[in-house]
């Protein structure tokens, strides 16, 4: 992989947090609803998706159509719309009928904030709202029809909430193998990413080989996110993660390290880093779009939230 200089650490940096900023603001003025919603829609709906999430799926939207040689203005709106579905499933996620947790983004959740009816109607509020920006602001139309494609298929019955169906109900399927645990996280976690991924190349006008490239980079590193996030349930502290930990091992979870333990998580997160990192060689090396990628994908073996 590769040693980045202090000096190309530092623009690394500073790209990626132009690419948040931008994301941030674009997400403010698309959720700046004025009379058209309720103000006691808007607010939950606001206090979610404008916290301090890592914005790492709209961040790759930007980076995929970049790298595939298109300005990344054209991808802001499928960017927004990832995070907002990912917010929703967040949002759902915490309800007491699902995980049942009272801090997300280093705050409380929004059904603690507000209450669970206002955090319901937050989260299908914001679902419903990414497939208008994705169908009104992308652009040629046919581009639009394909990232709603994109976008559906992954939140939908066989991956986003399919995956959580799974993770919720795997005692029942009996014992266990790496290849189930696997498909749970590729379809609950790594489907978010390759579909944010999957939308900038689609924007960015992709060949067929750097759809392809960006596929394998998505699926590595979608299960190198998982295997990480597991890791940092068992070895991280609240006031590092924004969110409760170790509540995998109290609430049963089936992760990574309760089946692998966690030296072998941590030699297969480095061996999907290393998948990851390869995908790209298709790519021109001296970009600063590559040279991103491939920060935040090594970055992932030095997580800290
Ligand atoms: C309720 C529809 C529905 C789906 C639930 C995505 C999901 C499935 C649950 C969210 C909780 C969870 C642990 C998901 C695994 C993926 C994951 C690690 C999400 C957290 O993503 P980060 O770390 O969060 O990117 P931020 O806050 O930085 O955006």
């Amino acid at each position: 992989m590769v040693e980045f200089s202090e000096r190309e650490k530092r623009q690394i940096l500073d790209y990626l947090e132009l690419l948040r900023e931008e994301i941030n603001e674009k997400l403010d003025k698309y959720t700046d609803f004025g009379e058209r919603c309720p103000k006691y829609l808007a607010e939950p709906m606001r206090y979610s998706l404008l916290s301090t999430g890592k914005r790492i799926r709209p961040t790759l939207t930007l980076l995929a159509c970049e790298l595939c040689g298109t300005l990344r203005s054209h991808a802001l709106p499928a960017a927004c719309a990832i995070e907002m579905i990912h917010t929703y499933s967040l949002i759902h996620d915490d309800l007491p009928a699902l995980d049942n947790d009272d801090l997300r983004r280093g705050q409380l959740t929004c059904h603690i904030k507000y209450d669970e009816s206002s955090a319901i109607l937050a989260g299908d509020a914001l679902q419903a709202y990414a497939y208008e920006v994705l169908s009104k602001d992308v652009f040629p139309k046919d581009v639009a029809g394909r990232c709603v494609a994109i976008l559906a298929e992954a939140c939908g019955p066989c991956d986003l909430v399919g995956g959580q169906a799974d993770d919720m109900a795997w005692k029942a399927n009996g014992a266990p193998s790496l290849e189930f645990l696997e498909s749970i996280h590729h379809r609950k976690t790594g489907a978010m990413i390759l579909a944010g991924l999957r939308m900038g190349a689609t924007i960015g006008g992709a060949s067929r080989l750097q759809m392809e490239k960006l596929d394998e980079y998505g699926r590595n590193y979608g299960l190198a996110f998982q295997i990480t996030d597991d890791l940092l349930d068992v070895t991280s502290d609240e006031e590092t993660t924004g969110k409760h930990v170790r509540k995998d091992i109290s609430q049963g979870k089936l992760t990574f390290p309760s089946f692998l333990g966690v030296e072998e998580s941590r030699k297969q997160a480095y061996e999907k880093v290393r998948a990851a990192y390869d995908a790209l060689n298709v790519f021109q090396s001296d970009s600063i779009v590559y040279k991103c990628m491939v920060g935040l994908t090594q970055q992932l073996l030095d997580r800290k939230k």
